[in-house]
C-alpha cells in the first residue's frame, strides 16, 4: 500500500539532514531554499506567485514528515481503518489551512515578512482544488478534517481530476463555462507515489478455468498512479492521506511501430484513453459515450482503492503466517459516499473470490462485513441507474456477480417474506423493465451494506418512511442517521479571525476549536453590551472585506450599513433561487411605489446570490440570468439603490464562501420541504452569527432546534404537507396570492430587460419539466416568505435584538461540527478507535 511492502517499512522515520524549523528566519531561510532549488521558476525573481509557492513547498515538507510518522505508527499499531470513497473532494485551498492546523500561522507570517511579502497576499495566490460540485464533495474535505483532527485511523480515496469543477464567467448571455486548470503550475500539495500503482481493467471477458474458477482477461489495461495530498489534524501530529488517482498507460502501451508509420493517434491509443478518466469532473453523460466514461471514472476509483487496501491488509501482518480473510473487516471499513463508488461491492467480492480464492459465502460476508452507504439525495433524477447493457460490456465480471447478488436477494425474501412478494420486482437490484434494463445502485448498496445513513434526522426520516421502507421491514437495524457536519476550523478559525478572539476572550479557552459545544456558554453573554459592541464591530470588518470583494469582482458598490443577504449554493428548481428573486423584485416594485419618505422608513437591503448552475440544465441558467438582470436594473435605479441592491457572485466556490460567510448577516436556505437531504452552509451562516430564513428542510430543522425558534425566520408548507399541496395543485385548486402574481408579471413587462422569461415563469404555473405545474411550490410557499422577510426586516432595525440573535447562532451550533459527525460514524458504523501518534 505504501509501496513499501518488499523492502519491509522501517520502525520509524529516518532523521532528517534538515530539522523543521520553529523561528521565522529559519522558515524563511526554508522558503528561500525552494525558491532557488525549486525547477518551476526562474531563482532570480521572487514575486508573490513564487513566494506562495516557495512557502508551500516548506510546509510541505512538515506535512511529508508528520504523513510518514503517522503511516508508522499505524502499521505498527495495526488498528481498525476507514476508507471513505468518494468521486468528489472539493478541498478549496491549502495554506491558510495548513499553517493554521500545524500552528504556526504566526511564524509563516514573520517569516514571508522578512522576505517582503503579506501572508494575505501570499495565500491568494493559490487555486482551489474544486474536485467536487458542491455539498457532498464539500463534506468529504470536512470529514478529512475531522479523521485527521479526532486522531482516527481513516484515509480518503478519489480521483485526481485534471480540470476540476468549470471556472463561471458572467457575461450578457448569462453563464459561461471555461475549464479550470488547477495543476497548470503544479499542486504543492501532493506527492506523487510513483510506487504506487495497479492496473484496472476495462471490458475483456470472462473466462472458466478448468477448476470452474472464473477468471475476468482480456480488455483494456490502464494504470492508476496515486498522488497522496497530505491532511493533518488541528494541532495533532496525526496527518492522514487523501489518495488521489490518476490514469496512465505505459511504455509498453505505445506502439512505436505504428508511430514510425507516421499513424501518431493510434500508437498512442491507450494514453488517450488513459487521459479521458480523469480529465473532468461529471463528464456530460447525455451520450453513450458520456455514461460509458462516468462509468469507467466510477470503477476506477473502486477498484484501484480496493486493491490497494487490500494490499496494505497483508502488508500489516505481524509475522506470524498469513491473514485470514476473516479478519479484513475488523480491520477495514469502506464508506461509500452516495452510489458514486457502488462498484467497490463487486469489486471487492471479485478480488476475494477470483484473486484471492475464496468462495462466494466467505467473500459475501467479508464484503458486507466491511462496506456501508451514506444516501444524500431523495431526488429521482439523482438515483444512479445504470444500463445493464453498458455494464456487461465494460464490466461482465461486475455483471455476473451483480446477478448473483440479486438472485440470492430474491431467494431469500421469497422464503423468508412471502409478504413481501409483490414488493420484489421494485425491490430487487436488477430493474428487468423490457425498454431499457438497468442495474439500480441504491437497491445494490443497502441489500450489500452493513449500514445505511442519511445526512439528517429529517432525511434519514423520509429514507425509512419512503424510499427505502420495505427494506426496513427486513432489516429494521441497518438504518441510521448522521446529521452532516462542518468543519470549525476552515468555517470559522481561520475563515473569520476576528470573531474566533472573540469568541476565545468571552469563553476564555480556545478549546471551542475542537470541542465545538463549548461555544453555548457565549449564552451566558447574549445580552452583555460590551460583548455587543466586539461582535458588531467584527461583523462590520467582515462586511467592508467583503464589500470591498464584491466591488473588485462585479464593479458594485455595496453600503456596508445596509443588511447583507446572501443565498450561495448549486442553482437548482428545488433549492427555489427563484424564490428569491421574485421575493426581491416584488420588494423593488413596492420601493418603487413609495415615497422617498417612506423608503427611508424601510430597511436597506443587499441581496447577493452566487452559484453554479449545470451546463445543460436550462432553466438554472436562466435563473442565473434573471438575477443578473435584475442586478442591472436595481442597481442603477437612483430612486431605489440607496435602499435595495441585487448581486451575483460570481464563480461561487471554497475561497468565495470563505469571504462571504464571515460577511453575512441573513441566509436564505429556502428549499421545498423534504429535498434538501441536509444542507451544510446553513451551519457555516449559522456558526458566523448570520441569521436564518428558511424552509423545515433539511437539518434546517436541527439547526432552528439548536437555536431556539425565536432566532430563526420560518415560512413555507412542511415535508409532510408536499404531496397533497401537489395534488391541489394538479386539480387547479391552487388560488395564487397575488402578490405572486405582481412579481411575476412584472418581469414579463419586459421590467428587467427583453430576455423571454416566459418559458421559466411558465414552470411556476402549467407545465414543467418535473410534473404538472409549480412543482416546487414556489407558488404556495411565496406569502408566507414575503411575510417572514417583512419580519427580518423588523427585526433588523433592533439592533439589540439582532445582535443577540446573531449571538445566538452561533452558540447553537455546537451540534454541526464535522468533529461530532465523525465521532458518530466512527463508533456506531466504522467501529474504529482514536490512534495517536505519540
Ligand atoms: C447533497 C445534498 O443535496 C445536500 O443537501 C447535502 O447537504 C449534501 C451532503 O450530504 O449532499 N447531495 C448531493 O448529491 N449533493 C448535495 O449537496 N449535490 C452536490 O454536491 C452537487
Amino acid at each position: 500500500g505504501n509501496g513499501a511492502a518488499k523492502s519491509g517499512i522501517p520502525a520509524k522515520v529516518p532523521a532528517v539532514a534538515q530539522p523543521l524549523a520553529e523561528e521565522p528566519a529559519e522558515i524563511a531561510s526554508n522558503i528561500r531554499y525552494h525558491a532557488q532549488y525549486s525547477p518551476h521558476f526562474s531563482p532570480f525573481k521572487f514575486e508573490p506567485q513564487q513566494a506562495y509557492y516557495a512557502a508551500a513547498q516548506s510546509i510541505r515538507d512538515r506535512l511529508v514528515q508528520q504523513w510518514n510518522e503517522t503511516y508508522l505508527h499505524y502499521h505498527k499499531v495495526d488498528p481498525k481503518q476507514t476508507y471513505y470513497l468518494s468521486m468528489e473532494f472539493l478541498q478549496g485551498r491549502a495554506l491558510t489551512n495548513a499553517i493554521g492546523n500545524l500552528d504556526i500561522q504566526g511564524a509563516y507570517a514573520d517569516a514571508l515578512n522578512k522576505l517582503g511579502h503579506e501572508l494575505e497576499e501570499i495565500v491568494e495566490q493559490e487555486k482551489d482544488a474544486a474536485l467536487g460540485n458542491g455539498g457532498l464533495g464539500r463534506l468529504a474535505s470536512c470529514f478529512l478534517d475531522s479523521m485527521a483532527t479526532l486522531n482516527l485511523p481513516a484515509w480518503g480515496y478519489g480521483l485526481r481530476y485534471r480540470y476540476g469543477l468549470f471556472k463561471q464567467l458572467i457575461t450578457k448571455a448569462g453563464q459561461e463555462e471555461v475549464a479550470e486548470d488547477w495543476l497548470e503550475k503544479f499542486s504543492p500539495w501532493e506527492i506523487v507515489r510513483h510506487d504506487v500503482v495497479f492496473p484496472v481493467r476495462f471490458f475483456g471477458h470472462v473466462e472458466v478455468l478448468p477448476t470452474g474458477a472464473r477468471k475476468w482477461v482480456g480488455g483494456e489495461v490502464i494504470k492508476a498512479l496515486a498522488y497522496d495530498v497530505p491532511i493533518p489534524g488541528y494541532k495533532t501530529k496525526n496527518t492522514i492521506s487523501l489518495r488521489l488517482w490518476e490514469a496512465k498507460a505505459g511504455a509498453e502501451d505505445f506502439d512505436l511501430f505504428q508511430f514510425n508509420d507516421g499513424q501518431y493517434e493510434s500508437a498512442a491509443q491507450l494514453h488517450s484513453r488513459a487521459q479521458q478518466i480523469c480529465a473532468v469532473l461529471y463528464p456530460g453523460d447525455a451520450t453513450e459515450n458520456g455514461k460509458l466514461l462516468r462509468l469507467k471514472q466510477q470503477f476506477f476509483l473502486c477498484s484501484a482503492s480496493l486493491q490497494d487496501i487490500i494490499c496494505r491488509f497483508k502488508e500489516r501482518k505481524d509475522g506470524t503466517g498469513p491473514r485470514q480473510w476473516s479478519e479484513f473487516p475488523s480491520k477495514v471499513a469502506v464508506q461509500l459516499n452516495d452510489t458514486h463508488p457502488t462498484l467497490a461491492i463487486p469489486e471487492l467480492m471479485r478480488l476475494l473470490m477470483d484473486e484471492e480464492g475464496l468462495g462466494w459465502d466467505e467473500a459475501w460476508d467479508v464484503t458486507t462485513r466491511t462496506i456501508a452507504y451514506t444516501n444524500h439525495t431523495v431526488l429521482p433524477e439523482a438515483l444512479e441507474k445504470w444500463s445493464q447493457a453498458v455494464m456487461k460490456k465494460l464490466l461482465p465480471r461486475h455483471m455476473e456477480i451483480i446477478e448473483e447478488i440479486d438472485k440470492r436477494f430474491m431467494a431469500m425474501v421469497q422464503s423468508t417474506r412471502p409478504d413481501l412478494e409483490s414488493k420484489i420486482s421494485s425491490m430487487r437490484i436488477l430493474d428487468q423493465n423490457p425498454q431499457k434494463p438497468v442495474v439500480r445502485m441504491a437497491n445494490l448498496c443497502v441489500v450489500s451494506g452493513h449500514t445505511v445513513n442519511g445526512v439528517a434526522q429529517l432525511h434519514s426520516d423520509i429514507l425509512k418512511a419512503e424510499l427505502f421502507a420495505d427494506y426496513v421491514s427486513i432489516w429494521p437495524t441497518k438504518f441510521q442517521n448522521k446529521t452532516n457536519g462542518i468543519t470549525p476550523r476552515r468555517w470559522l478559525r481561520f475563515c473569520s479571525p476576528e470573531l474566533s478572539q472573540i469568541i476565545t476572550k468571552w469563553l476564555k479557552t480556545d478549546q471551542w476549536v475542537t470541542n465545538l459545544d463549548l461555544l453555548a456558554d457565549l449564552r451566558n453573554f447574549a445580552d452583555n453590551a460590551d460583548l455587543h459592541a466586539e461582535w458588531e464591530s467584527a461583523k462590520k470588518a467582515n462586511k467592508q472585506r467583503l464589500a470591498d470583494y464584491i466591488f473588485r469582482v462585479t464593479g458594485v458598490n455595496i453600503d456596508p450599513n445596509s443588511l447583507f443577504d446572501i443565498q450561495v449554493k448549486r442553482i437548482h428548481e428545488y433549492k427555489r433561487q427563484l424564490l428569491n428573486i421574485l421575493g426581491v423584485v416584488y420588494r423593488y416594485k413596492k420601493l418603487k411605489e413609495m415615497s422617498p419618505e417612506e423608503r427611508k422608513s424601510t430597511t436597506s437591503r443587499t441581496i447577493m446570490i452566487g452559484g453554479k448552475a449545470f451546463a445543460t440544465y436550462t432553466n438554472a441558467k436562466r435563473i442565473v440570468k434573471l438575477v443578473n438582470d435584475v442586478g442591472a436594473v436595481v442597481n442603477t435605479d437612483p430612486e431605489v439603490n440607496n435602499y435595495l441592491k441585487v448581486v451575483f457572485v460570481p464563480n461561487y466556490n471554497v475561497s468565495v464562501a470563505e469571504m462571504l460567510i464571515p460577511g453575512s448577516e441573513l441566509s436564505q436556505h429556502i428549499s421545498t420541504a423534504g429535498m434538501e437531504a441536509s444542507g451544510t452552509s446553513n451551519m457555516k451562516f449559522a456558526l458566523n452569527g448570520c441569521l436564518i430564513i428558511g424552509t423545515l428542510d433539511g437539518a434546517n430543522v436541527e439547526i432552528r432546534e439548536e437555536i431556539g425558534e425565536e432566532n430563526f425566520f420560518l415560512f413555507g408548507a412542511t415535508a409532510d404537507e408536499v404531496p397533497r399541496l401537489r395534488k391541489e395543485r394538479e386539480n387547479g385548486l391552487f388560488k395564487p396570492d397575488p402578490r405572486f402574481e405582481e412579481a411575476k408579471q412584472y418581469i414579463r413587462s419586459g421590467a428587467f430587460g427583453s430576455y423571454d422569461y416566459n418559458p421559466l415563469l411558465d414552470s411556476l404555473e402549467g407545465d414543467s419539466g418535473y410534473g404538472r405545474g409549480d412543482y416546487f411550490l414556489v407558488g404556495y410557499d411565496f406569502p408566507s416568505y414575503i411575510d417572514s422577510q417583512e419580519k427580518v426586516d423588523e427585526a433588523y432595525k433592533d439592533r439589540k435584538r439582532w445582535i443577540k440573535m446573531s449571538i445566538l447562532s452561533t452558540a447553537g451550533s455546537g451540534k454541526f461540527s464535522s468533529d461530532r459527525t465523525i465521532s458518530q460514524y466512527a463508533k456506531e458504523i466504522w467501529n474504529i478507535e482514536e490512534c495517536r501518534v505519540p
